[in-house]
């Protein structure tokens, strides 16, 4: 029975209760009555999406008593701030992760039993807020879920983009995009604070006029005024009173400016200008890695960055705090260079619109900003053609000229008669078209730089940023990335969370080091057999997921093999088809081979404009068709592409892997967060000495941890003395075979041309080096099956790697950034003041 008997005297329900407690008796009521009063419906005609509804508001009365409460506590001790600006934060679902950071997901899970749901289902209704692309979005978000954990106020501030990444659908082996509604059943997290929208001017252009007191100041006229809205959405720590906001802007029109074209009696053209306006926060660009220099790319990140840097000074305009101590209130942590138009943008706040001189103000930005970058891949550093840029933002660029100026006259007093590295560290770029270089800009005017692994800040600071190294060296510093352990453990992963209590507590949730009491007990040879009775349950799961959705059998004996993460080249998915095709080719030429039954598990999007990235994707299918139905290999060998991989799909994967593939082009992959997701559940890695693989080997033990490819030395060196792929091609015989499988078209009913783009690339430049890696990838491939043949090592392996991964929690990044540069304490929130204060 859901709705509260009606017999009971109304008056004795507290409505703080209601909205407070936490028990199973009022977490029953509070949901019946939000059934009945936000979704309007009773038991009988309620929809799955009704009762998830109601649950979710139910969660979210719980979360706004903490977050009014902890608004209230900054608001009064004017805390400071870190603002983490990001143009994605891919979030995943939010109730379960609510419920665990609220510490009633057991109370929840036994409610709702006693109403007739069942949690899990509910929990499978939600549509997940896919704001981002991957690794540097789902960083975003588990770095706020740390900074709410640790009590540090903070902010984040993104795009409220009506259409996330795209849903993907595989047809006849090619992925499809669909685009992405996740705002089409409502949105119950998120609280919209219309009167705090901000305004945003584009184009037009400037000009220089006398004051009120005759000085000269420029002014800019734009031709265009676009509406930001903040969409609030609560963020709650772990156990932890503090739940910080996620501040996310969607883009309007404004009504009285260009709106109502009637003197020119265009209306229909006013209507247009309405939709364009609109246009800005309405899908997020859908490219990893590789950067998109659009018009509206640049509207997209000067809207949000402006209408947050605005939100900021009016923050502190309540707060009395003079705009003067900017630097002091708030710490900004630019999130790669998408948002590092706000650098511009602070001066000339301050600048033109609160009269500040030129020195005091960038006095103050330089001490705001702080630079993350995220990539080492040449085409993914932003540089924006001027032409463009001016068009856009025309104050911004006279400014950028003016910081440019200034920059290359210190460059000169630091290396005088070096003319050469003016050009080359130029803000703007001129060698041919000229553009403005984002992550130079970045670097200027931020007073810190990091990385994020050991070698990807050791190779900015040797290669791509190696001048501003020179020019600022106490600028740079390492934050190795990290994963937040309630979502990727405690949410994803309930059996081994079990396990793991029964025998080391529950501290590691807070504190992942304690992961290392595991040690004491891999000798244990019950807690082994454990351990993999564990992993076979995970793994029938899956089993059973894959039997459903796409009509394959699954050996639930055979080693889960998994590579899942966006598709790129520099990532080598293809590299991994390569063993698989020379597993089968081992196969068919003698079909009582030995082999390791492996089942090989592939999730991830394509961006829809990279050809080369779709054509793997076609390539794992058509293997698979071909793998999976040939008699001979008799369930050896599985291939299984799982469709749309996201946030949430990736929390059922990571559990149930046992060997993950982290087989990046040493040099090229700046950290990688999966590689950590998949060993703190347990899988081992084969991976090469790339981003945070260097350091997760260091970490688990050369003993623990498959080791292959070319050093980023031996990848460079390679390259200056003349690569030759085809020599690789030529000299191995397994190699060859494989690859002209592929290109003979026997994976594509005889056709030798669809795969040919790809055959010649690997043939002609192999830019990322995969005939070099071949070899070594295979050997050490043929080394996991003979170690996964020994269950024993295998299984003592995988529990050591759990237990040493502590470093890789997302609280120790986020430790090093408080302390390191951001100069921020934890601030308690008491939960009790409030509710006394207004009882
Ligand atoms: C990504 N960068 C990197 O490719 C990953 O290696 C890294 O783990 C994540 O950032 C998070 O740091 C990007 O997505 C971008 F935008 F910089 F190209």
């Amino acid at each position: 029975q859901i709705l509260p008997n009606s017999s009971e005297p109304l008056k004795e329900v507290r409505v703080e209760d209601d909205r407070t407690g936490l028990s199973i008796e009022t977490l029953k009521r509070a949901f019946a009555d939000n059934l009945f009063y936000i979704q309007g419906k009773f038991p009988e005609i309620a929809s799955r999406n009704d009762f998830y509804m109601a649950l979710a508001y139910t969660v979210r009365d719980r979360l706004l008593r903490r977050w009014l409460n902890t608004a209230e506590t900054y608001t009064r001790n004017a805390s400071r701030t870190v603002a983490y600006m990001s143009a994605e934060f891919l979030m995943g679902p939010q109730l379960g992760n609510n419920l665990i950071n609220l510490g009633i997901y057991d109370q929840v899970n036994q409610a709702m039993k006693e109403l007739g749901l069942d949690l899990e289902e509910l929990l499978e209704e939600e549509e997940e807020p896919g704001l981002g692309n991957g690794g540097l979005g789902r960083l975003a978000a588990c770095y706020l879920d740390s900074l709410a954990t640790l009590e540090i106020p903070s902010l984040g501030y993104g795009i409220r983009y009506e259409f996330g990444i795209f849903e993907q659908d595989i047809k006849d082996g090619w992925q499809v995009e669909i685009t992405d509604k996740w705002l089409s059943a409502g949105n119950p997290w998120e609280l919209p604070r219309p009167e705090w929208s901000v305004e945003v001017k584009l184009g037009g252009h400037t000009e220089m006029r006398a004051d009120e007191h005759g000085h000269f100041k420029v002014y800019w006229l734009p031709d265009k005024i676009v509406k930001g809205i903040p969409y609030d959405t609560p963020i709650l720590g772990y156990k932890t009173n503090t739940a910080n906001t996620l501040r996310l802007w969607k883009a309007e029109a404004v009504e009285s400016f260009d709106f109502y074209a009637f003197d020119s009696g265009d209306y229909l053209g006013a209507v247009h200008q309405k939709t364009v306006s609109e246009n800005i926060s309405k899908v997020l660009y859908p490219n990893d890695n590789s950067a998109q220099g659009k018009e509206l790319r640049l509207a997209q990140q000067i809207f949000f960055v402006s209408c947050s840097l605005k939100d900021m000074t009016r923050i502190m305009a309540g707060q009395n705090v003079p705009l003067e101590q900017f630097a002091d209130k708030f710490v900004i942590q630019l999130n790669d260079t998408h948002p590092s138009v706000a650098i511009p943008e602070l001066m000339r706040l301050l600048i033109d619109e609160h009269n500040m001189t030129w020195d005091q103000a960038w006095g103050i930005t330089k001490k705001t900003f702080a630079y993350t970058n995220h990539t080492l891949l040449p085409e993914a550093l932003e540089r924006w053609p001027i032409s463009l840029f001016g068009r856009m933002l025309p104050r911004h660029l006279e400014i950028i000229y003016e910081i440019n100026n200034r920059f290359l006259d210190e460059v000169r007093m630091k290396f005088p008669d070096d003319v050469d590295r003016l050009r080359r560290m130029s803000l703007i770029d001129e060698s041919g078209e000229r553009y403005v270089r984002m992550a130079f800009l970045a670097c200027v005017g931020s007073y810190s730089i990091n990385g994020v692994a050991a070698l990807h800040t050791e190779l900015l600071q040797k290669d791509v940023l190696h001048d501003f190294y020179e020019m600022y060296p106490e600028k740079f510093n390492n934050k190795t990335n990290g994963i937040t352990p309630r979502r990727f453990m405690v949410l994803s992963n309930p059996r081994l969370c079990k396990l793991l209590h029964s025998k080391i507590g529950d501290e590691w949730v807070k504190n992942l080091y304690e992961l290392r009491k595991l040690e004491g007990f891999v000798d244990d040879p019950e807690f082994r057999h454990q351990w993999r009775q564990m992993k076979q349950e995970i793994k029938q799961d899956v089993v059973d997921y894959i039997k459903s959705t796409t009509g394959i059998n699954v050996n639930v004996n055979s080693m889960f093999d998994i590579q899942a993460k966006r598709f790129h080249e520099y990532k080598r998915q293809h590299l991994n088809v390569l063993h698989i095709i020379t597993l089968y080719n081992r196969i068919k030429a003698n079909p009582n081979i030995e082999i390791t039954p492996r089942t090989f598990l592939f999730g991830g999007k394509a961006a829809p404009g990279y050809y080369m990235a779709k054509l793997i994707i076609k390539l794992i299918n058509s293997v698979g068709d071909i793998v999976n139905r040939d008699p001979d290999v008799r369930d050896r060998l599985k291939v299984v592409f799982l469709k749309d991989f996201s946030v949430k799909f990736a929390q059922k994967i990571y559990p149930a892997a046992e060997l993950s593939e982290q087989i990046s082009t040493a040099g090229k992959e700046a950290s990688g967060t999966g590689n950590m997701k998949f060993a703190l559940n347990g899988a081992i890695t084969i991976g090469t000495l790339d981003g945070a693989n260097v350091e997760i080997l260091e970490e688990v033990g050369a003993e623990n941890f498959f080791l292959c490819g070319l050093t980023t030395e031996e990848v460079y060196a390679l390259k200056a003395k003349g690569y030759k792929p085809w020599e690789y091609y030529k000299k191995d015989p397994e190699l060859k075979l494989a690859i002209d499988r592929i290109a003979s078209g026997f994976f594509s009913h005889g056709d030798p041309n669809l795969f040919k783009p790809l055959v010649d690339h690997l043939l002609g430049n192999d830019q990322y080096m995969l005939m070099a890696d071949y070899r070594s990838y295979i050997d050490t491939q043929d080394e996991v099956s003979q170690a996964y043949r020994d269950i024993d090592r295998w299984t003592r392996m995988s529990i050591l790697n759990v237990a040493r991964m502590g470093k890789f929690s997302s609280d120790r990044s986020i430790r090093d950034y408080c302390e390191d540069f951001w100069k921020i304490q934890p601030v308690k929130i008491d939960l009790k003041q409030y509710v006394e204060a207004t009882a």
